[in-house]
């Protein structure tokens, strides 16, 4: 199994599983990352994801056995990326919360596939590498837009073009990622967290997730007209009702989930 899935009270952890390989990506690993996805979506007691890697690594990139150019020409590039690109557009399109909790080092599409995830937390011993350029390629699988909108475009470029490793604790300082955390912490740390998070009003984090992506597109007209409506659907959710009752009778709150 390319990506094991273990289910938790409200959540699912996902950890990819090749880690002889620092866990790099296949078109297996792809397919078995999509039906876990999709699986976690469909699940209505899922209300938030945790993603890892098996190992010493949390994800070295594409496998670079599998694209080698050969006599044969060169690999179907498009086709692979067809393939991730799938993966990223699903995490980004889910619904719940997506915490990733970077183990080791994420190199190529390794990184990207973590920036896709919408709280990062990475081992102090970790580092990110944007290895593309080492090979002649260039950042994919979202890089080029992650980079640019979390850490400012001299950094990104820096970032892509020297292809140089960013430890951990760095990548948190300049925004990149949310916290570097002591290794023997990283996964209880990371469990808590997502735990915590499928306690939460999950259609209001869905629709904050919404109004987060349009604002990369839209202009703050636009941006305050969408939030009047999502505002409006999330005042509309037993959650909303609950946060409010349990603020006035001084009480945390039991959020279900549901509309
Ligand atoms: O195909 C397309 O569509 C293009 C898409 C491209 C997307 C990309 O991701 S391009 C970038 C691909 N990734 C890389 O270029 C990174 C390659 N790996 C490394 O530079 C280093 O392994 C790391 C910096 C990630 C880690 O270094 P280190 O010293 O901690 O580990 P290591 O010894 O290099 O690797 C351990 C093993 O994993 C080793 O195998 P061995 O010698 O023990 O049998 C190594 O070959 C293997 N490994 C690491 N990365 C990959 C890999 N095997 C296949 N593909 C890899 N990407």
């Amino acid at each position: 199994m390319t990506a094991l899935v273990e289910k938790h009270a409200g959540y699912r952890q996902i950890t990819l599983n090749r880690p002889d390989r620092l866990n790099a990506l296949n078109a297996e690993m792809g397919d078995a990352l999509m039906v876990a996805l999709a699986e976690a979506e469909a699940d209505p007691a899922c209300r938030a994801i945790l993603v890892t890697g098996a190992g010493r690594g949390f994800c070295a990139g594409q496998d670079l056995g599998d694209v080698a150019v050969s006599d044969a020409g060169p690999p179907d590039l498009k086709g692979l990326l067809d393939h991730y690109n799938a993966v990223i557009r699903k995490l980004r399109g889910l619904p719940m919360p997506v915490v990733c909790a970077v183990n080791g080092v994420a190199a190529g599409a390794g990184a990207n596939l973590a920036l896709a995830c919408d709280i990062v937390l990475a081992a102090k011993s970790a580092n990110f590498v944007q290895a593309f350029s080492r090979i002649g390629l260039i950042p994919d699988c979202g890089g080029t837009w992650f980079l640019p909108r979390l850490v400012g475009m001299a950094r990104a470029r820096a970032l892509a073009i020297l292809a140089e490793p960013l430890p951990a604790e760095r990548a948190a300082e300049w925004g990149l990622i949310w916290q570097a955390i002591d290794d023997d912490r990283l996964m209880e740390a990371a469990h808590a967290l997502t735990a915590r998070l499928a306690k939460q009003a999950t259609i209001g984090i869905a629709l904050t997730k919404r109004a987060l992506d349009a604002a990369e597109v839209n202009t703050l007209d636009a941006q305050l007209d969408l939030e009047r409506d999502l505002q409006d659907e999330a005042g509309h959710t037993s959650d909303y009702a609950e946060g409010v009752r349990a603020f006035l009778e001084k009480r945390p709150p039991n959020f279900t989930g549901q509309r």
